[in-house]
């Protein structure tokens, strides 16, 4: 389906004195409004291709419906979203859940829709129909060299898709480790996996860059080869400069102070970029700024501080990417909410007032950066976001309009009532 500009412009000019009134009253205090106008509609946030169906869990699955059938489908989601918040305007794919078969129709439909392809990703966590060797003990640190040069293979096809697709970034999250004490020879894992790291870090292209996902447990109980953020960095930097540390925010134990990582990571110039999803428990990948938001926020804040101190493009040199799988709202409801809640902790992030904040810090004075810190929370930036939104020809309330247009409705039409996306 497709949204008509004239339904956009009905919509926006129903709401427009309401928005104009709020916008005013937030705009009035903020000295520098234009060049945050101006980053919060740069920011674009990548959909992964694995949200747009509705996600399981291990004791079942409850799919929705008007579900994208196909690549092309997903590309048409993607398309709707980027419409109504212009905020969406990329697509992170998972191999072999999304082979692109025609590269170039692929690129041409993402390229009417103004989306490109970040990071690709692989997948050695799962066995498919047709391969040869099984993952059930590991892929790049299995013990058996066959199926570790599987893993390998797998790898760097997949670059293979991404660069014909034009993404310059692989994500490698591996559900290598061991369920049972013993099991595995910790050093032993780890030297095999960064063996098998190097031939796939050999075979990226030269602007490319190799992004190490790290994840606590699960599916792995005991150990997790690549475990936590300390083990990421230790692979990437003996992998070289193109190699880089990826943070899901799903994938630590609870209460890790993740903002912290990120400082760290963005120090050292090792942080490739996020997965955003939030979770009361673990891997809970739940709609992102839904259980906390003040934690999105103080993460936002270091990312905004630790970009600037290296002179880094907000925009352009990391990458941001969704990772949230729901098996109760409509995916791309979620993913709506996804997007605001990210752009709202940015721009939170961007109203602190950094000179304040660092004298603060310099006179031990805990209570004045704290409330520096909240009163940027605080503010009711959600009239910011919308203009910027609106500037750049989105609507001013996306979830609502595709309420009152009855999106899914549509697509259910176009696609059926029993229809499942692949993906988790
Ligand atoms: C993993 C991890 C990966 C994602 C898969 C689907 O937990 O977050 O990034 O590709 O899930
Ligand atoms: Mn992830
Ligand atoms: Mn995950």
């Amino acid at each position: 389906m497709n949204i008509e500009k004239f339904q956009i412009a009905e919509f926006n000019n129903a709401r427009q004195s309401d928005h104009q009134r709020s916008f005013e009253y937030t705009a009035e205090k903020i000295p520098n409004l234009n060049d945050i106008l101006q980053k919060l509609q740069d920011f674009q946030v990548a959909i992964p291709s694995w949200a747009l169906g509705t996600g399981g869990t291990r004791f079942g699955r409850f799919s929705g419906s008007g579900e994208p059938r196909n690549l092309e489908e997903k590309i048409a989601d993607i398309g709707l979203l980027h419409a109504l918040n212009k905020s969406s305007g990329a697509i992170s794919l998972h191999i072999p859940w999304d082979i692109p078969e025609n590269a170039a129709a692929i690129k041409a439909l993402a390229a009417q829709h103004d989306i490109r392809f970040d990071a690709v990703n692989s997948n050695t966590f799962q066995d498919q129909p047709d391969q040869a060797l099984s993952y059930k003990f590991g892929s790049l640190h299995h013990t058996d060299k066959a199926v570790r040069k599987q893993a390998i293979e797998h790898n760097i096809e997949v670059i293979r898709y991404g660069m014909e697709l034009g993404s310059e970034s692989l994500t490698v999250w591996l559900s290598d480790g061991s369920c049972f004490p013993g099991q595995l020879n910790f050093r032993g894992a780890f030297k095999r996996t960064l063996e098998s790291l190097q031939e796939i870090y050999a075979a990226l292209p030269d602007a490319w860059k190799l992004y190490i996902e790290y994840k606590a447990y699960e599916p792995n109980f005991y150990s997790t080869t690549i475990g936590d953020w300390g083990q990421s960095l230790l692979f990437a930097s003996k992998l070289g400069p193109k190699a880089y540390t990826l943070v899901d925010l799903g994938h630590h134990l609870p209460n890790a102070n993740i903002e912290q990582i990120v400082a760290l990571l963005l120090m050292e110039g090792k942080l490739a970029g996020f997965h955003f999803n939030d979770s009361k428990y673990g891997d809970d990948d739940l709609t992102v700024g839904s259980i906390n938001p003040y934690q999105l926020f103080l993460i936002f804040n270091e990312l905004v501080e630790g970009m600037d101190a290296r002179g880094m493009n907000h925009a352009n040199d990391l990458g941001w990417m969704i990772d949230a799988s729901h098996n109760v709202k409509d995916p791309l409801e979620d993913l709506l909410q996804s997007v605001e809640a990210i752009m709202i902790a940015y721009a939170q992030a961007l109203l602190v007032d950094t000179k304040a904040l660092q004298q603060a810090q310099l006179n031990n004075d805990a209570v004045a950066a704290q409330e520096i810190l909240q009163h940027a929370f605080r503010t009711d930036v959600r009239p910011l976001v919308a203009q910027a939104r609106l500037l750049s020809g989105g609507v001013a309330d996306p979830v609502a309009f595709y309420r009152q247009f009855k999106v899914r409705e549509q697509l259910i039409k176009e696609r059926g009532l029993k229809t499942v996306a692949t993906g988790l």
